[in-house]
C-alpha cells in the first residue's frame, strides 16, 4: 500500500506481486548477475550488493490492457522506465514520486521494466557524496491503477479561518485523455458536508483545473492534542456514471507566524523535535512500515512535536503516521551542503524545482506539515546562492502560500548570510560542544545579535540541528567525544539552554537515529555512519535519548 487507508473504491488497482526479477548491469548496460528483488526494498538489503554503486535492472511480466496509471513513489535515484522494451518515463531524485500515463494498451500479457542508477553520474546535482546514504533501487511502493478516459489526478485541500469560521480552498486537478470534450460533474463529500463542481467541460487531452473556496460548518480543528482528521472523498461523474474516484485525508489548522511567535490556530507552539533521516539498519531508506511505526511510538516517548525530514521529502505512509499522531513535520527539499560550484550544475536549478514542485504537489494535504524547507546548509552568503534561494522560495509560495518557509543555516554563515529576509522562519544549525567549544548560550547570543542586524530580525528564530556523536555501547567517565556519556552531557547542555530561551521558538535535535553515510565520509564518521542519533540504526536507545525526553517532558506547551 502506498497510504495508510483505502485511496480508492471506484478506481482499481492492478495487482504487482512484491517479487521483481532483478540484474545488475556493466558499464555497457549488458545484464550481470542475476537476483530477485523485493519491491519496494534496497539492493543494499541483500548481501551481495550491500555496497552495490551502479546500474541495474528490475523486471516484471504484468498481465493488463487499457488505460493504466503506474506510479512509483520513489526510486533511488534515477529511474528509465520501459513497457515492452520501450522507454515510457525518465525520472531523477529518490525521493520524490512520478507517474506514468500508458493510454490504450492491447489486453495481455506485457513487460514491465525500470532501470535504476543510484551512481553520482554527471546528470546528478542533488545526489552527490554527503553525509547519508544514496541507496540503490525501486525503494517506495509501486502502484498500478486502471483509469478511464477521465481521471481525477489530485484534489488539493487548504483550510483557513475567517471571522471565527472554518472555510478550505479546494482544487481539483481532473484530466481527459480522450479526443472528445466531455461534460462532468465533481462531487466532494468531506464529513457530513458535500460540495460539487457542475457540468464542468473537459476538453480533449488536457488537465482542467476547477477551483473554490467554501464554508464548512462542522469542522473540528486538527491541534497535537486532538489530531482530527477527515476523510475526503471526490467522485467524477459522467453521465451520471462514477468513472473515478481519489480519497484523502485532510485536516483545518492554520499555521502562521507572528512577529518572533509561530502559530498553530493562533497559539504558539515552541518546537521540540528531532532530525530524521530515512535509514534503519538492514532496510536502508526502504523502512517498513511496522519500523516506521516504531520510530513514531519512539519519537512520541521523547516527547517530541516536530520532525524535519532531512534532508529530502519523505516516504508519504511516515506522513500519514504524523498526521494521525498529532506531529509536526518540516518537509525538506532534496539537497544538503552544496558549495556554489555544485549549485552551478547544469541541472541543479531543475532538479531542485522538480523536487519540490513534486513534493508540494503530492504532500500539500497533510496538516501535519507546517514548514516547507529547502537547501539545507548551501551557500546562503553568496549573491549566486541569494538568487538560487530567492528563486526555489518564490516557487514554494506559488505552488502554496498558506505554509511558512526556511531553511537550515549553517553556523559559519553567522555574519555573512544573505538569506534571511526570504524566509518566514529564521533557522541556524549550529553544534557548540562539538565541533567547537563555545558556550551554548554564547553560541545563541551570536546568532541573536546578528538576525538582528538582518531581514531576519523580528521573525521566529529555530535551532534546526544541534548535537553530538557518541557510539552505541561505548561507555566511559572521561567525558572523551564518541562516548555516551558525552553526547548525553553536551544534548543536556545544548537542550535546556534553547528552551530555556525566551527568544527562540525551540529546537530540531541532530539527530533522531544514526545513519549510513558515503564511504568519503569515513575519517570523521567512525563505522561510517553519522554518529549523532540519540538512538542507533536498530533503534536502541543511547543514554541521550533518556536526558531529552526527561528535558522535552519537563518543558511545556
Ligand atoms: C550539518 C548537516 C547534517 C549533518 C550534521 C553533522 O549540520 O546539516 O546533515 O551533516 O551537520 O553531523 O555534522
Amino acid at each position: 500500500n502506498t497510504r495508510l487507508f483505502q485511496n480508492h473504491i471506484v478506481r482499481k488497482e492492478i495487482p504487482l506481486e512484491p517479487i521483481w526479477d532483478f540484474h545488475t548491469l556493466n558499464a555497457e548496460e549488458e545484464k550481470q548477475e542475476k537476483f530477485q528483488m523485493i519491491v519496494p526494498g534496497c539492493w543494499e538489503s541483500n548481501p551481495k550488493l550491500s555496497s552495490y554503486k551502479g546500474k541495474a535492472l528490475y523486471s516484471k511480466k504484468v498481465f493488463f490492457g487499457g488505460n493504466v496509471r503506474l506510479v512509483f513513489k520513489g526510486v533511488s535515484h534515477t529511474a528509465h522506465v520501459y513497457l515492452d522494451k520501450k522507454e515510457v518515463s525518465y525520472h531523477y531524485n529518490a525521493y520524490t514520486e512520478f507517474s506514468v500515463i500508458l493510454e490504450d494498451i492491447p489486453y495481455g500479457e506485457h513487460l514491465l521494466e525500470v532501470k535504476v542508477d543510484n551512481t553520482f553520474h554527471e546528470e546528478s546535482a542533488l545526489h552527490v557524496r554527503n553525509d547519508y546514504y544514496s541507496y540503490g533501487g525501486i525503494t517506495r511502493p509501486v502502484v498500478m491503477e486502471a483509469i478511464d478516459d477521465m481521471f481525477i489526478r489530485h484534489i488539493h485541500f487548504i483550510p483557513y479561518k475567517e471571522n471565527g469560521k472554518w472555510y478550505a480552498t479546494i482544487s481539483a486537478f481532473v484530466n481527459n485523455l480522450s479526443s472528445e470534450e466531455k461534460m462532468v460533474t465533481l462531487k466532494i463529500k468531506i464529513n457530513d458536508e458535500e460540495v460539487s463542481f457542475n457540468d464542468k467541460a473537459l476538453p480533449p487531452h488536457t488537465e482542467t483545473r476547477m477551483e473554490n473556496s467554501y464554508e464548512f460548518r462542522s469542522a473540528i480543528p486538527y491541534t497535537l492534542e486532538n489530531p482530527k482528521l477527515y476523510r475526503m472523498e471526490a467522485k467524477l461523474l459522467y453521465n451520471e456514471k462514477e468513472v473515478d474516484d481519489l480519497i484523502d485525508r485532510v485536516g483545518f489548522r492554520e499555521i502562521k507566524v507572528s512577529g518572533k511567535d509561530i502559530l498553530i490556530n493562533g497559539e504558539k507552539v515552541i518546537i521540540k523535535g528531532v532530525n530524521r533521516h530515512e535509514d534503519y539498519a538492514e532496510f536502508g531508506c526502504a523502512i517498513p512500515i511496522e519500523a516506521m511505526y516504531h520510530d513514531i511510538e519512539l519519537i512520541k516517548s521523547l516527547g517530541a512535536n516536530c520532525v524535519r525530514t532531512s534532508h529530502y521529502p519523505n516516504d508519504e505512509r511516515f506522513l500519514d503516521l504524523c498526521d494521525e499522531n498529532g506531529i509536526l513535520v518540516w518537509e525538506e527539499s532534496h539537497a544538503r551542503g552544496l558549495n556554489e560550484e555544485q549549485m552551478r550544475h547544469k541541472n541543479f536549478e531543475k532538479q531542485s524545482l522538480d523536487c519540490i514542485r513534486e513534493m508540494i504537489e503530492n504532500h500539500i494535504n497533510h496538516p501535519c506539515i507546517y514548514v516547507w524547507g529547502i537547501l539545507n546548509e548551501c551557500v546562503s552568503n553568496t549573491e549566486f546562492g541569494r538568487s538560487c534561494y530567492a528563486k526555489q522560495f518564490n516557487y514554494i509560495k506559488r505552488l502554496d502560500s498558506s505554509r511558512p518557509v526556511s531553511f537550515a543555516s549553517l553556523e559559519g554563515n553567522v555574519g555573512s548570510d544573505l538569506c534571511l529576509d526570504l524566509v518566514d522562519i529564521v533557522s541556524f544549525n549550529i553544534y557548540p560542544g562539538w565541533y567547537h567549544h563555545t558556550p551554548v548560550k554564547d553560541s545563541l547570543k551570536n546568532i541573536k545579535d546578528f538576525v538582528n542586524r538582518t531581514g531576519g530580525a523580528d521573525k521566529p528564530l529555530l535551532i534546526s540541528e544541534i548535537g553530538a556523536g557518541a557510539i552505541y555501547g561505548h561507555r566511559s567517565n572521561n567525558q572523551d567525544k564518541w562516548t555516551e556519556e558525552y553526547q548525553q552531557y553536551a544534548l543536556s547542555e545544548q537542550v535546556s539552554s534553547i528552551l530555556a530561551d525566551e527568544d527562540l521558538s525551540g529546537v530540531i535535535i541532530w539527530q533522531y537515529a544514526d545513519c549510513r553515510v558515503d564511504p568519503g565520509w569515513f575519517h570523521g564518521r567512525p563505522k561510517t555512519q553519522n554518529n549523532k542519533g540519540l538512538v542507533d540504526i536498530y533503534r536502541r536507545q543511547k543514554l541521550a535519548y533518556n536526558t531529552v525526553k526527561e528535558i522535552f517532558h519537563s518543558t511545556l506547551y
